[in-house]
């Protein structure tokens, strides 16, 4: 094969790209090594990759060595820039079909035909921490949505929560510089408890309503597949006849809304940093598909007026009850990534991505983030050719005159790029909005040029109130925990004082609550007098399922083969997953030798890792490390509030344990219909009756 240049036909045929634009597009870049003769960037055959070329075996390493350089430099510059926000993110592909033709609505070409799939890609994040935090932090989550329509791609860059910390975007980097770590100490990690974040809380009064959701159960999910998104901002539908309507996006995920418990979610910060995003990716191996159905809620525009706040306030939800969400389509995101950097590090969204048929309000939030998004990508991916890197190219043909700058890979052709020509009969040229033309809603905008805020967006407290309002006593009881937590780490005395002055306008008993858990003064104001509340926002009215859920099957040698196969089975057929784990790997064998194989043992895995525990039991060689094994693991999930089913070999660990029984806790023994009523439980996944202090 001498002389041959190296095949670069890229290898790694997919099968399952016969309908999905996007997978096909991306096809030609894969490359897959294995199996290949190893070539220089040049395509030279490499003949050694462990030593560097020199003078001598003992001698110094020579510049000729143009192999060493080349791998070299390539490694150096292999870093870029992490996002300044939502660095931590993890991504999947997926497709996205409509319910019903939104053409009333909307001219949006990809909202129209029911029978159309778009492709779509969804990157999830954290916001504050870095690349390498964990996923568990108590933060929001970025919900980012890409939708390779054929007029473009559409970006819906939402959050896991639906409003959002500052009305104008202007204080955008005021709230980043005071959540990231503090710049003296670069102290905590991925952590909003701590001293500049609560002294920006206590200064800003805006913050209020989306402070409650981030004390809320909403901050910590159990899954990246177990929450809901929201474009949080008033957008615009833009029918074909050119009317308008205020619209807002929704994503609700089909498994509901769940969460971790907080002790919970910090040992699985140690346990397992990538909780989250490995929870992502073995459901899509697995073929779970994560599922979200995309709701709108929608407004005409002479009700603009009509609530008492202002609709284009992104500190403010539409109460579902007032404004119902109308659910139009479904996503399922179901092919994980070939290359993390390739595609989840690299992928650039941006708000301002838009097709006809979706337009801007007025939002002040919303339209600095038009601004951000581009000029952020410019820094972290080197450049304007971005959106060149195959995870950003839009599935419709790209024509205009923007030419050159760093690492540009397309080759423009012919001598024009400028508009308007006559040496190419003016093309590219630009179209009509019935050609299909992005024509911006002619809205009617009138006012002095002034740095000011619209009165209409001053009361800060009402839907903080209204969440509170909504939430269920166990929701409750785990914000006034979040505020002890978080602010009981604020060393400053005052902002601790400011912090409770604060939120007494939200609820009297809980701010009295924290601040006697924080010491300091009690607050001497009143809560705002605010009654209604939104069922719609409490994860107490949540679809509760099994599928997917996790059980962990403590087992040793002996266990009953005919008790234990049934439940197992029953677990299989219900969507439930479970992992056998023992205390050691490999296989564990019943009392007439049926035998099943331990994927996890004691110390590799943790009950915080599972939604549940099936107690099984019996031998070990060394049965006194056994049984406190075991009896560890029931104590955790037990104080985790999960649900615990208990074989008829399982009673005596459960007897050795500090569980009760009670709410959550099935027992097998004496117990007929012990597999049904053990996956009625584990639907249930947390029983906050329990009393655990
Ligand atoms: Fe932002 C990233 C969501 C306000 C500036 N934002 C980013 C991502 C999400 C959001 C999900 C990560 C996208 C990805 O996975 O790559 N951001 C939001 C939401 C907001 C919001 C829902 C309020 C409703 N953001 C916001 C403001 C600004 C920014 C007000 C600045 C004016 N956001 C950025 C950014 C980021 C970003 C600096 C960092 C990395 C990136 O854009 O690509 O431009």
């Amino acid at each position: 094969m001498k002389g041959d240049c190296v095949d670069n036909s890229n290898s790694n045929q997919r099968k399952n790209s016969d309908e999905n634009v996007k997978d096909q597009q991306l096809e030609p870049f894969r490359v897959d090594n294995e199996g290949k003769k190893m070539t220089t960037n040049q395509g030279l055959k490499v003949s050694n990759d462990e030593d560097s070329l020199k003078a001598g075996v003992r001698g110094p390493t020579i510049m000729e060595d143009f192999h060493f350089r080349e791998k070299m430099t390539h490694f150096d510059h292999e870093r870029i820039p992490e996002r300044v926000v939502h660095a931590r993110g993890f991504a999947a592909h997926g497709e996205f079909e409509l319910y019903e033709s939104m053409k009333e609505y909307t001219k949006a070409g990809f909202l129209q035909d029911p029978n159309k799939k778009t492709p779509v890609f969804v990157r999830f994040s954290t916001v504050v921490g870095s690349l390498g935090s964990m996923d568990t932090a108590r933060d929001v989550r970025g919900f980012a949505t890409k939708f390779y329509t054929d007029e473009g791609n559409y970006d819906l860059v939402g959050n896991n929560i639906p409003v959002f910390f500052i009305q104008d975007a202007i204080k955008f980097p005021d709230l980043i510089h005071a959540v990231k770590p503090e710049p003296h100490n670069e102290m905590p990690q991925a952590a909003s408890a701590h001293d500049t974040f609560w002294d920006f809380v206590a200064n800003n009064q805006e913050i209020a309503h989306m402070i409650m959701w981030h004390m809320s159960d909403r901050a910590i999910p159990r899954s990246f597949r177990m929450i809901e998104g929201f474009g949080v901002h008033a957008f615009r539908f833009v029918n074909d006849k050119g009317k308008s309507r205020f619209v807002k996006f929704h994503w609700k995920p089909v498994l509901g809304v769940h969460s971790l418990v907080w002790d919970e979610a910090q040992i699985i910060a140690g346990k397992d940093p990538d909780f989250h995003r490995r929870d992502l990716w073995e459901s899509i191996e697995i073929g779970d598909y994560p599922e979200y159905e995309l709701g709108i809620q929608m407004l005409e525009p002479e009700d603009e007026f009509k609530f008492d706040f202002d609709i284009l306030d992104a500190t403010k939800l539409w109460p579902e009850e007032i404004v119902p969400v109308k659910k139009i389509g479904k996503m399922t995101l179901n092919r994980n990534v070939d290359n993390v950097f390739a595609e989840t590090e690299q992928v650039a969204f941006h708000p301002g991505n838009v097709v006809p048929g979706i337009d801007f309000t007025n939002d002040p939030l919303l339209q600095g983030r038009l601004f951000s998004y581009l000029d952020t990508q410019l820094i972290r991916l080197g450049g304007p050719n971005f959106s060149e890197i195959p995870i950003n190219r839009p599935v419709c043909p790209i024509h205009n005159n923007q030419r050159n700058g760093f690492s540009r890979q397309t080759i423009n052709v012919g001598r024009v790029s400028y508009h308007k020509n006559s040496l190419a009969n003016n093309t590219p040229s630009t179209s009509t909005a019935r050609e299909g033309g992005y024509v911006h809603y002619e809205e009617k905008v009138e006012g002095r040029i002034t740095r000011a805020r619209s009165k209409s967006f001053d009361n800060h407290f009402s839907q903080a109130r209204l969440f509170w309002n909504s939430m269920s006593p166990p929701e409750k009881q785990h914000i006034i925990d979040a505020f002890s937590f978080e602010v009981g780490k604020v060393k400053s005395k005052s902002v601790r004082q400011q912090v409770v002055d604060m939120f007494v306008r939200v609820d009297k008993a809980m701010a009295t609550t924290v601040a006697d858990n924080i010491g300091v003064n009690r607050p001497k104001g009143e809560q705002i007098n605010v009654t209604v509340s939104s069922p719609a926002l409490s994860q107490a009215n949540t679809v509760k399922v099994p599928q997917t859920l996790k059980v962990g099957v403590l087992i040793g040698d002996g266990f009953d083969a005919n008790e234990v196969g049934e439940v197992l089975k029953y677990l299989t057929r219900q969507g439930v997953r479970y992992n056998i784990i023992s205390d050691r790997l490999g296989v564990v064998t019943s009392s007439d030798g049926v035998q099943l194989t331990a994927s996890d043992t004691f110390i590799t895995t943790d009950a915080v890792l599972f939604d549940s525990l099936y107690v099984v039991g019996v031998k070990a060689n060394n049965q006194a490390k056994f049984n406190s094994y075991i009896v560890n693991y029931i104590n955790e999930a037990y104080r985790h509030y999960k649900p615990i089913g208990i074989a008829t070999s399982g009673t005596i660990f459960f007897n050795m344990s500090n569980a009760n029984v009670g709410p959550g806790i099935v027992l097998a023994t004496g117990n007929k219909d012990f597999a049904k009523k053990f996956v009625d439980a584990i639907a249930q996944q947390r029983f906050w009756q329990r009393n655990i202090y």
